[in-house]
């Protein structure tokens, strides 16, 4: 047992490239792995909204989409990494084999997910991108986090990673087009097709923002009415972590280059 491992149960807790050199190196047992990580994870975001309508009558999340990065997927990221497609190059270099996407009514919202799923103490937050503070030059907004998540197998515990994408529902209808438009170019699309979506993200954001202080006046109408707002509606807005601390908040290898910043 290494000094950062911890006694859990019996067992002890290890991250995914350790369990792997401890000699489990099948494509199985690592897909069983990602796959009760997104179980897992699913299953806290899933008690997180149940407790918010609960306790404040509101569903701040509007649907969630969980999937396992397909063979071919994974394959082309590592080509595109520069490196060769084995188990062990995945582990360490895919992220995002495990991936959760959580879409929510409004930009508020986001931010107080990631507080709550950042607070959860089992939880490690490994990094996290904000592309709605910073959006990608293709006008690609979304709110990225890397986490591990403790899986409990028999005899051991293993930190697994998944990527977690929350977004609005307006980023998701711009993402989830943009995404079919670019494997129909191959990432080649005209630059007059890249200008008018760059345009249409405008246009997304500016929905966002007109959606977002259209709930704030009618939180503020029903308060004039006199009647009793929960105090979780009130959109914070106020991202969980600030920007310095953006990239690396753990102990992460971070070591490949990347040939598409795409
Ligand atoms: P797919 O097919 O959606 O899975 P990382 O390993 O996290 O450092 P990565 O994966 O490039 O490097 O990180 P990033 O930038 O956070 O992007 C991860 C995912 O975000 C992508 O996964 C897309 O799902 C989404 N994404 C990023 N940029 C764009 C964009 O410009 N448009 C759209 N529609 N989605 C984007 P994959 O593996 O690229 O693709």
């Amino acid at each position: 047992m290494n000094a950062g491992q911890v006694l859990i149960q019996g067992g002890f807790t290890l991250n995914v490239q350790e369990y792997m050199s401890e000699g489990v190196d099948s494509w199985k047992s690592f897909m069983l792995l990602y796959n009760s990580a997104l179980k897992e994870m699913g299953t806290r975001v899933e008690i997180l909204n149940d407790e918010f309508q609960h306790i404040h009558q509101y569903n701040p999340i509007e649907y969630v989409k969980k999937r396992i990065k397909q063979p071919e997927s994974i394959v082309k990221k590592l080509r595109r990494y520069g490196y060769e497609s084995t188990i062990e190059n995945m582990v360490k270099y895919i992220n995002d084999v495990a991936g959760i996407r959580i879409v929510c009514s409004f930009t508020s919202d986001i931010y107080r997910l990631a507080e709550m799923i950042r607070s959860q103490n089992d939880i490690k937050v490994l990094s996290i991108k904000d592309y709605i503070k910073n959006p990608k030059p293709s006008g690609y907004k979304s709110y990225h986090m890397i986490v591990t998540i403790p899986i409990f197998l028999s005899d051991r515990v293993v930190d697994t990673k998944v990527e977690i994408q929350i977004r609005t529902l307006a980023m998701d209808f711009w993402a989830s087009l943009e995404h079919k438009i670019y494997y129909k170019f191959e990432g080649n699309a005209p630059d007059y097709i890249s200008r008018d979506l760059r345009e249409c993200a405008n246009i997304v954001s500016m929905l966002d923002a007109k959606m977002l202080s259209l709930n704030e006046a009618i939180l503020e109408a029903k308060r004039k009415q006199g009647d009793p707002i929960p105090e979780a509606w009130e959109p914070s807005g106020k991202p969980p972590v600030e920007e310095n601390e953006l990239t690396l908040l753990h102990e992460f290898d971070r070591t490949r280059q990347k040939k598409d910043d795409r």
